[in-house]
């Protein structure tokens, strides 16, 4: 079959023209062209604000100005001049609002009041800030803390999200369910393990010196499009970019850079990889398995790194050694060519750095398989040295910092030992809820309240049927969010929907003082962040002085004074300077063009494991991956749900997936082309996709796709009613939403 069979191979790369073309169309019909434009100038910029995009480091010169596509739409979005009124609400009961898209909710534009749901009319009613407050704070106090699950997003600042945590120990629990539980949680613990911290250890300098950068598991085009000028940059001056990713995503084949006139001018695009192999899903640990196999058995090891910097190496050797390749081929769904192929790419290499995001992280086996890519990396000294190194991509623009910064649900002892030094008070330290287990005491009915900052959680957490059930059971709801989505039409008892800036917007206090927040980047940057929009409402308050009204009216003023840390986000950060030694000097530093570097000892091979060294581990292949188990079953499928181009998470700009060829629709299934022949279907036939447990998702077309055989994709959040909330990764707890077992029958 020749490649033209597939869909989405005709146009030649990402980038370019088609992403300017977006971005117009982005930014006029938002409605705030101008606003667009000039937020766009002043993104990613020392005196600017931190685009609410991505997670990717800025680089050092910061001077031309560096946005992208997808960076653009996340601006426009915010910068909207549409607004969500008291009117709309009134003129929408809350239920009839349950069944509207993703996308018409949030396209009705930014929230303006603050908002308590009114059971007797089922509306929204606007309220006045004094009066959330008290409603709140009442709420909260008439329940057990630990009935409380108070959840955040990865947008919010360092200094929100550290109030935000202060407040709820302070409140007496350690319930903590958030966004990265369902992203990276993966990483975090792998490398802990491994390295002795949670995080990646390279830095954006680094790209510029890797002879090989592995890219596992990850969609940049759409989702890190500033990541592909680093990867372009890096295959021009003669680097290899090693891709494994089960589908051909365009942006990681080539890549016109918008930034680059010569380049926009001769419409040509240069490549963003070298090499691609095509893994089956769940299928990366069998390869990086392999490919250390191969490594192993020629022996160009870094003996050195591995006596002196290891420990564990022997015992993982006899594990390898002991896979065979049959298994390894079978699961990975690569060849003992290709992945030696692979692997000497890695020999002759002198510095590498490999990458990954969530098609390694939300598996089953992702804390094993990261394991893996660990074990790979020590092998040759690939860590802690220039231009090599381990690179989780982080999802959301602050998830990163909001963990660094206290939100957790078991946070180490050092960290609740230095708060309890900073408030003068005892903390609570049972470990307290992450998502899935927060999900499930709102199944189970023993939670009583939710509040959120920032997000969407019924929809972006599995079983969103489910949890649409359980959500308006609960006494209380709170939303902290910018515009509308569908968590917010699930109030429970006592529900309120509290419109916060964003991080576009200029935020003055009291004194008329401009506030700045801070974020910390993929590559441990912590950077100043300051809006530069009009707020889009006078009613709007920042995130951090929603916080602070709330922890008022709920643990009162005796050890913190709220409103004066509120109204001077300076004395938030002396606090976090003093609770956590590694923001020395924070007010001054974050001040710097591009702001600090939070030091990572794994960086400098400082090695803070239970063993003092960088811990080989010695998993074994999963028993069976998903895709084994499928094909034991007549018509079984594993899919993976992942975003399209035309969306931040479950916020949905719009129902194209330019890279992929599709348009004007989000109920797609991307399929082998043979498959659809063997199961007799026909490009565009509808069916329903069946999940395990009696979980449908009705009328999806199939799509063909350069996917591997067994193998099919669908974006989320529509499908999220097929994951299940009781299947999940080892260790990490993360919903496997990228191994989901399923079956078609035609649509009903
Ligand atoms: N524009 C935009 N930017 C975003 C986001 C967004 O929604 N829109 N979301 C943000 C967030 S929170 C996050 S976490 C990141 C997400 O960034 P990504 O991790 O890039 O997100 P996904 O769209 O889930 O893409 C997963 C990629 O992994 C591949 N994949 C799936 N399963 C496997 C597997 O088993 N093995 C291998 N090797 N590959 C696999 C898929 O084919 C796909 O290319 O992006 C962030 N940035
Ligand atoms: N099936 C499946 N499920 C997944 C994933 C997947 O790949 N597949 N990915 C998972 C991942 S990686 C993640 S990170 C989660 C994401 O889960 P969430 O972080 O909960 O979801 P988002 O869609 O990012 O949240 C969007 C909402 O945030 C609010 N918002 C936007 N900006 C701001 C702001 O500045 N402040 C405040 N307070 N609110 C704001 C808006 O109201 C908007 O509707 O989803 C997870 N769920
Ligand atoms: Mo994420």
């Amino acid at each position: 079959m020749a490649k033209d069979d597939f869909i989405g191979a005709t146009s030649k790369a990402a980038g370019g023209w088609g992403a300017l073309k977006s971005c117009g169309k982005q930014l006029l019909g938002s409605g705030a062209p101008l606003a667009g434009m000039k937020a766009m100038l002043q993104a990613n910029q020392p005196d600017g604000f931190d685009c609410p995009g991505c997670a990717w480091g800025d680089p050092e010169h910061g001077s031309s100005f560096e946005f992208c596509e997808n960076g653009v739409k996340a601006v426009a979005w915010e910068a909207t001049k549409r607004r969500a009124t008291p009117e709309f609400f009134a003129a929408h009961a809350v239920s009839a609002l349950r069944g509207w898209s993703d996308h018409d909710l949030e396209q009705q534009g930014r929230l303006t009041h603050p908002m308590r749901h009114d059971p007797a009319t089922d509306t929204y009613v606007p309220v006045t800030w004094d009066e959330a407050f008290a409603g709140i704070g009442a709420a909260l106090r008439a329940i057990p803390p630990d009935t409380a699950e108070f959840y955040t997003s990865g947008r919010a600042s360092n200094e929100a999200a550290f109030l935000y945590q202060t407040f709820v120990r302070l409140y007496g629990t350690n319930n903590f369910p958030d966004c990265s539980n369902m992203c990276h949680e993966a990483s975090g613990v792998a490398l802990t393990d491994a390295i002795g911290i949670g995080k990646g250890t390279v830095r954006l300098e680094d790209f510029e010196l890797a002879d090989a950068i592995f890219v596992i598991g990850q969609n940049p085009g759409t989702n890190h499009p500033r990541m592909l000028a680093d990867l372009r940059r890096a295959a021009a001056r003669g680097a290899r970019i090693v891709v494994f990713n089960p589908l051909k995503e365009k942006g990681l084949q080539r890549f016109a850079d918008p930034q680059n006139k010569l380049e926009m001018m001769r419409g040509g695009s240069e490549p963003t990889s070298t090499d691609y192999f095509q893994p089956r899903l769940g299928g990366d640990m069998a390869a990086v398995r392999g490919m250390a196999k191969v490594v192993l058995a020629e022996g160009t090891l870094d003996r050195a790194f591995i006596e002196a910097e290891c420990h564990g190496f022997d015992d993982w050797r006899a594990v390898v050694e002991a896979t065979g390749w049959p298994e390894i081929e079978d699961q990975s769904g690569l060849s003992r060519a290709e992945i030696e192929r692979a692997a000497r790419i890695y020999m002759n290499a002198e510095r590498v750095i490999c990458t990954w995001a969530m098609g390694v992280t939300q598996h089953r086996h992702s804390v094993a398989t990261i394991r893996e890519i660990a074990n790979f990396m020590f092998l040759r000294g690939n860590i802690g040295r220039p231009g090599a190194g381990l690179c989780p991509v982080r999802g959301h623009s602050n998830v990163q910092g909001d963990r660094t910064v206290g939100i957790n649900e078991k946070a180490p002892e050092a960290f609740i030992a230095a708060m309890e030094a900073e408030l003068g008070v005892t903390l609570p330290r049972r470990p307290g809820h992450n998502v899935l287990a927060a999900m499930g005491a709102m199944l189970d009915g023993s939670a009583k309240a939710f509040v959120g900052l920032g997000g969407n959680f019924a929809r972006a957490t599995p079983d969103s049927a489910l949890l649409a059930e359980a959500m308006p059971r609960l006494d209380l709801t709170v939303h902290v969010a910018t515009k509308l989505n569908h968590s917010h039409l699930l109030p429970g008892r006592s529900g309120w929907l509290l419109p916060c800036l964003g991080r576009t917007e200029i935020d003055r206090n009291a004194a008329g003082i401009r506030q700045i927040v801070t974020v910390e980047d993929s590559m441990s940057m912590v950077h100043g962040s300051g809006g530069i929009n009009l707020p889009a409402s006078e009613h709007l308050k920042s995130e951090i002085a929603i916080v602070a009204g709330i922890a008022e009216a709920t643990v009162g003023t005796g050890v913190l004074d709220w409103a004066a840390l509120a109204e001077d986000h300076d004395e938030i950060r002396a606090m976090i300077a003093r609770v956590l030694p590694s923001f020395d000097d924070y007010n001054t530093r974050v001040r710097q063009p591009r702001g600090f570097w939070l030091r990572n000892p794994a960086s400098e091979r400082e090695w803070r494991t239970p063993t003092g060294r960088a811990n080989f581990g010695a998993d074994p292949l999963p028993h069976r991956t998903e895709w084994q188990e499928a094909q034991a079953g007549q018509g079984a499928f594993v899919l993976q749900t992942f975003r399209s181009h035309d969306q931040y998470n479950t916020t949905i700009y719009g129902m194209d997936d330019r890279y992929r060829g599709v348009y004007g629709e989000r109920r797609v299934v991307f399929m082998h082309p043979e498959d659809l022949r063997a199961m007799g279907r026909a490009a565009g036939d509808r069916v329903d996709v069946l999940g395990t447990g009696g979980r449908v998702a009705e009328g999806f077309r199939l799509v063909p796709y350069d996917i591997p055989r067994g193998c099919v994709a669908g974006y989320y959040p529509e499908l999220n009613v097929l994951v299940p909330h009781d299947a999940f990764g080892d260790r990490s707890h993360t919903p496997v939403s990228k191994s989901i077992p399923v079956r078609f029958r035609p649509a009903s």
